[in-house]
């Protein structure tokens, strides 16, 4: 018997064997293709959940193969990964808080300050319980933009220290600042060297911390405001601008005496501060001359933000004026570049952390004349 097929005539057998062919060719391309899919689309999971341990979802619902057998479509069914262990997901999240506003919201503005009230370092200690050892502070509801190292140089005035930190804690506080407060205190008899000491607590502070803003406080001098915002401006500030002493008014023109703050990038530029300036005198003018010759000006707060009192005292004993002082801020722009941060030398004696402060002792030397 033989079939017509668009006009061709085939032997029936032959069509028949022809047709068992095809069809036994198809059902294993078929099966070749199933067995393919399945393996591809398990090795996919695998590559997502068990080669790449990072994954972070936590309990995801994942739809996963349960059978590898080949030729059996196999049931999908539904599992829960329990979330891979890793190092990051044992740690505390890290939460991004929303950076500190320009004008801090606690701010209270004039403040009373008196020297009078009776308190001990104790009660400063019980009325600041979100210090950190050392006198460091960091705001818990936003990201302070300044690091902010407050520098006291000192010698023997633990009076004014105690308000000191009793009035400035407070106020640092309610001004954001993620701070830490640096007593550095000169040791032995010798003349006292402010500028010096500060040259010491810029050092002794960045060994702690990555400050980038430098705040240089007298330690007998107190903010009536706490607008008066102790951070680092785009230049050089002088904030101690209206002082009781002097009637409430700037002494002169140039005056950079008292507070002060220079970013680091600032102090920098200016070789940070003079350290042959013994006694009283002078070394403010200096470090004013630093700055203007580098092409830096002064900011200020105005008179009424930039109120301060400073607590009344004899002179020290070893803080005489310093005779030299005029010949030396005559003479600023030639020693800047060799007499700074750059041929710093000291000896530290002893570093002791109390909840307010960290207090270093330090061996500055003495006047070589
Ligand atoms: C100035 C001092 C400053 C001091 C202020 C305020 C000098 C240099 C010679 C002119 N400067 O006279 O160091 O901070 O008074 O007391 O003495």
């Amino acid at each position: 018997m033989s079939t017509a097929v668009n006009g061709l005539a085939l032997p029936g057998s032959c069509l028949q064997k022809t047709c068992s062919v095809v069809v036994v060719v198809c059902v294993l391309h078929f099966s070749v293709s199933l067995l393919y899919y399945f393996n591809t689309f398990q090795g996919l999971q695998e590559k997502i959940f068990v080669q790449n341990p990072q994954h972070k979802e936590v309990g995801t619902q994942v739809t996963e193969i349960s059978s590898r057998t080949v030729g059996v479509p196999a049931k999908p069914r539904t599992t829960t990964l329990a979330p891979p262990v890793t190092e990051a997901a044992a740690a505390p999240p890290i939460v991004d808080l929303p950076a500190c506003p320009e004008n801090p919201p606690q701010l209270v503005g004039p403040l009373r300050v008196e020297f009078s009230d009776i308190i001990t370092l104790d009660d400063v200690r019980n009325q600041n319980p979100n210090l950190q050892d050392g006198g460091r502070f960091m705001p818990k509801e936003c990201k302070a933009v300044q690091k902010v190292a407050l520098i006291i140089p000192f010698r023997k005035r633990e009076e004014h220290l105690k308000y000191w930190l009793y009035y400035l804690h407070p106020i640092l506080q309610r001004q954001q600042l993620d701070y830490g407060v640096y007593v550095i205190e000169q040791s032995g008899d010798a003349t006292f060297n402010r500028a010096k000491l500060l040259n010491v607590g810029y050092v002794e502070a960045l060994k702690e911390y990555d400050y980038n803003c430098f705040v240089f406080s007298d330690v007998d001098l107190i903010p009536m405001d706490d607008r008066n915002i102790y951070k680092c401006y785009k230049e050089p500030r002088h904030l101690a601008v209206s002082m009781d002493k002097f009637g409430f008014r700037l002494p002169y023109n140039q005056f950079f005496g008292g507070v002060s703050s220079l970013s680091k990038e600032q102090f920098e530029k200016i070789n940070g501060f003079p350290n042959d300036y013994w006694g009283w005198g002078g070394e403010d003018d200096d470090i004013y001359n630093r700055i203007t010759f580098r092409g830096m000006s002064i900011s200020r707060p105005d008179g009424v933000i930039g109120k301060c009192r400073m607590i009344r005292h004899d002179r020290d004993a070893k803080n005489d004026a310093n005779p030299q002082r005029f010949d030396r801020i005559a003479r600023t722009r030639q020693t800047m570049n060799t007499d700074g941060i750059n041929s710093l030398t000291y000896q530290v004696v002893e570093v002791h952390k109390d909840r307010l402060y960290t207090k270093v002792l330090v061996d500055v030397g003495s006047p070589n004349r």
